[in-house]
């Protein structure tokens, strides 16, 4: 019957305009004649809800009934944006929605826009952990979420006098349909208090007992998380920090009762806000106390569902269970299973702890050493006494056996140790992930060579090249290619013969475009699309800073955070040297349609990230991108030759729009630095040609699409250690060429030179870390030479060899792009990490 009604529902008209008006009435308490884009979002969004859990339902019984392992993947961020065209894509019930919607006398796409972002994540880890979900459900797996319900997701960025202002995201405003309340899962968690010993009376053993000193209850909230052409399910559960019923009478007498209130109700703090910081450790006491809440609530959980079949068979544990960890923000997570195990189960030490090991695994997202979580061993004495314990009971057994692995080695122990030594002792949450996991992973073939080489290579040699492998990113190509260019999934659709879009969970197919690469009236449908998607960004890009772009000049765009290692510093630096030249030219008597020809085609560089609050120079970065975009835009002589804009506010919803529009995306991050980057795969499934640096996964796109079709220019990984070396004994060489631009920003061509000290001297007088002196003229050269093939393209029509250069680098990308879905990433933790296989349907 369930299914009947889902079904229906999603596919039948009429069944979908009668639950909409029911909600309406009901759900929101108003009526027809009083229903406006947003009520009808929430009564739509209703209806589709509606039918999710039904699958959602059926999926967990089916899950229970066939009893088998799942995996349950731990992040502190889920990155989802909307999830309401991602549902009727995947419920395959768009075109039914937009048809009853426009029966009742509205627009799907103005509908959908009124959905807020769930926004509960920084960027790239974040946004990962969001394209798994989808993937695990697409693929037929048993697999949960695990994180935090933030009140607050990542701010809000204005843009004022080309100043960031953050501004908060409330996104909980009207109520969510896709959250559903679980308020009966309530699992205490405790924090500080103490620990003693006492015996166990049925053992006779001396027994530890930490008595907490402050409870916070975990309340489950469940967002359901449909597959692509399957019924199939999962859950993706965030927990809700609430205070606990119990008043403890013993810590209040009658004149204290505001306060103990107060005290009380600080626990939803917990939950409240989600940290801001992007690849840097901050060390804030309630940034620990999330990660003990979140991981004490999803183990209790785990265990608890574990127990209800398998009572404490704790051999069978990892057998029925995988704990995926996304970076160490969840590294507690192994700690608070050896103590359930030991402490509250009774097992003895080393049973438990070769169960913990079975069930961990560990996935590393950067080498960036100030992104390496150290929490003071004084703040997790103080807020977890019984962890502490523990962690330092881990590290004595690991190091005894390093010991007797190395005997003659004395610095080893001190380079492997849990603990770090020195004015203030920290514990080092890689190492403790690294020594309770089975396995650990790098996220790109590159970054995973780097971890082996460099910050875990002892490591390697305590437990062996095994425990290392690499799983390359991939991303969903439900929602980053059809739901966000809609029009070339149809044309693909159409191209191979596939009008289901399999191709969708089957991405390897997209190889067979290739067979039309000398298709002229196919070339010319697909570079259309890529126009038609220009004039959709223009739209968004007039509305949202009031610039004009004109959308036959290349798009030139860089979106991600903000981060002095991602290098946008370089690129807006070229677009100053750009505009010099150019001005120089006019100048010198050549005149804008002949620089056109001659020397510089037509360009809009195009910007959008946000920057940590308190990561000043990444601020000053985008202070300069506006700064020097209000000079260009606004310079008469320049037209639409160049044009500079910074996108305020990029999220996951105008990367949708974003990213089909862009034919030029950068990746440019000095090379080593970029674990494995994300939005580079968008981008080229979009038909987006790449400008890019030998990092990350740009290095596997370029294996697999061919090194004609990608664009990299700079110095090497290898390279890069001996050139800061360099920079810092022998000092900088600025070239000519960045000298220039560095002269017109201390001129005041820019505003006061004074807020780009900072920036100009980290390169010039601080050894320039980032090697963008050594990079300069290598991205300007490569720019020469991507715009000689981007040149003609569109224009002359006698010209077809060239007309269509540019075209068919964009279709050879798209067809090679296959390897990068979330599936295959997928297919392999699940065969070679968590042991687990798909259920059938
Ligand atoms: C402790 C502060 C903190 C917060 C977030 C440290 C590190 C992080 C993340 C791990 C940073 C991050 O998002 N890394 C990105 O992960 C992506 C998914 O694997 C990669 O594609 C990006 O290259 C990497 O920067």
């Amino acid at each position: 019957h369930g299914q009947d009604l889902e079904s229906k529902l999603v596919h039948d008209r009429g069944a979908f305009e009668e639950s909409f008006v029911r909600h309406v009435e009901t759900t929101l308490a108003r009526n027809m004649y009083n229903c406006d884009n947003l009520a009808a979002y929430q009564a739509a969004s209703s209806t589709v809800r509606d039918a999710l859990l039904v699958d959602w339902a059926n999926t967990q019984q089916k899950q229970t009934v066939h009893n088998g392992k799942r995996v349950y993947y731990l992040s502190l961020e889920f990155l989802m944006g909307r999830a309401m065209d991602n549902a009727l894509i995947n419920l395959k019930g768009r075109d039914n929605a937009a048809a009853a919607l426009s029966d009742l006398g509205f627009n799907l796409e103005d509908v959908l826009d009124q959905e807020p972002d769930a926004a509960l994540g920084n960027g790239g880890l974040g946004r990962l952990a969001a394209c798994f979900v989808d993937s695990l459900s697409s693929k037929n797996y048993s697999g949960w979420g695990y994180g935090l319900n933030y009140q607050y997701g990542i701010f809000k960025q204005k843009i004022i006098d080309g100043y960031q202002v953050e501004t908060p995201d409330y996104w909980l405003k009207y109520s969510n349909p896709w959250e559903i309340d679980r308020k009966e899962i309530q699992i205490p968690v405790d924090f500080y208090g103490h620990v003693y010993e006492d015996y166990d009376p049925n053992s006779g053993k001396p027994k530890k007992i930490w008595s907490g000193g402050e409870r916070v209850l975990a309340v489950a909230a469940d967002f359901p998380i449909p597959g692509y052409n399957t019924d199939n399910t999962n859950n993706l559960r965030l927990w809700n920090a609430k205070p606990t019923h119990e008043f403890d009478f013993t810590k209040f007498n009658a004149g204290d009762y505001q306060q103990s209130v107060g005290a009380q109700q600080r626990a939803e703090s917990i939950t409240a806000v989600l940290y801001p910081n992007d690849n840097f450790y901050s060390g804030k006491e309630l940034r620990l106390k999330q990660q003990y809440f979140w991981v004490a609530a999803s183990l209790h959980d785990i265990v608890r569902r574990f127990k209800k079949t398998n009572k404490s068979q704790w051999e069978k544990f990892p057998e029925q269970v995988a704990i995926q960890l996304n970076d160490t923000h969840p590294t507690l997570a192994i700690v608070e299973l050896q103590r359930v195990l030991v402490d509250l189960e009774g097992l003895e030490w080393d049973h438990a702890w070769s169960i913990v090991t079975r069930v961990f695994a560990y996935t590393n997202h950067t080498v960036m050493t100030e992104a390496l979580e150290k929490w003071p061993v004084d703040l997790v004495g103080r807020l977890l006494p019984r962890h502490l314990e523990i962690i330092y009971d881990i590290n004595f057994f690991f190091l005894k056996d390093v010991e007797h692995k190395f005997p003659d080695d004395r610095d080893i122990l001190g380079r492997v140790s849990i603990i770090e030594e020195g004015n203030e002792k920290s514990v080092r949450m890689a190492y403790l992930a690294i020594i309770g996991s089975h396995k650990v992973n790098g996220v790109a073939e590159l970054h995973s060579e780097l971890i082996q080489t460099t910050i875990f290579k002892d490591f390697v040699r305590v437990f062996g090249k095994d425990r290392f492998t690499n799983v390359t990113n991939g991303i969903t190509p439900r929602r980053w290619l059809r739901q966000a260019n809609p029009q070339l999934a149809k044309l693909i659709s159409e191209k191979l013969n596939d009008p289901n879009y399999e191709y969708l969970t089957n991405l390897g197919n997209l190889k067979k475009l290739e067979k039309f690469i000398d298709d002229d009236e196919f070339l010319t449908k697909w570079d259309a699309i890529k126009f038609h998607n220009k004039r959709r960004l223009t739209a968004l890009v007039k509305e949202e800073t009031g610039i004009e772009l004109d959308p036959t000049v290349l798009f030139d765009v860089q979106v991600k955070r903000i981060h002095e290692y991602k290098r946008q510093q370089l690129n807006i630096f070229a677009v100053i040297y750009r505009y010099l030249r150019i001005k120089e030219l006019l100048a010198s008597g050549v005149s804008i349609d002949e620089i056109k020809l001659k020397h510089y085609i037509s360009k809009a560089s195009i910007f959008g990230g946000k920057a940590a609050p308190g990561y000043y120079m990444a601020k000053t970065i985008i202070h300069l991108i506006n700064k020097v975009g209000d000079v260009v835009n606004n310079d008469p002589e320049i037209g639409n030759l160049l044009k500079v804009v910074f996108i305020p506010d990029y999220n996951v919803s105008k990367a949708e729009i974003i990213t089909p529009a862009s034919d030029l995306s950068n990746h440019i991050s000095t090379a080593g630095t970029e674990a494995s980057g994300t939005s580079n795969m968008k981008f080229a499934l979009n038909g987006g040609l790449i400008i890019g640096t030998v990092d990350g996964a740009n290095v596997e796109i370029t294996r697999e699409i061919g090194e004609d079709n990608i664009f990299l220019f700079g110095n090497l990984s290898e390279s890069v250690e001996e050139i800061r070396h360099k920079h810092i004994y022998e000092g900088v060489q600025i070239p000519e060429t960045l000298q220039k631009v560095f002269d017109s920003i201390e001129s005041g061509a820019f505003g006061n030179p004074e807020e780009y000290k900072v920036l100009l001297d980290g390169i010039r007088y601080h050894g320039d870390h980032y090697l963008v002196s050594d990079d300069f003229d290598l991205f300007l050269d490569a720019h020469i030479k991507l715009e000689k093939v981007f040149g003609h393209h569109g224009g002359d029509a006698s010209d077809k060899d060239h007309l269509h250069r540019w075209v068919k680098k964009s279709v050879l990308s798209v067809a090679n792009m296959g390897f990068f879905s979330s599936d295959r990433c997928i297919d392999e933790y699940a065969e070679n990490i968590w042991n687990i296989e798909p259920l059938n349907q």
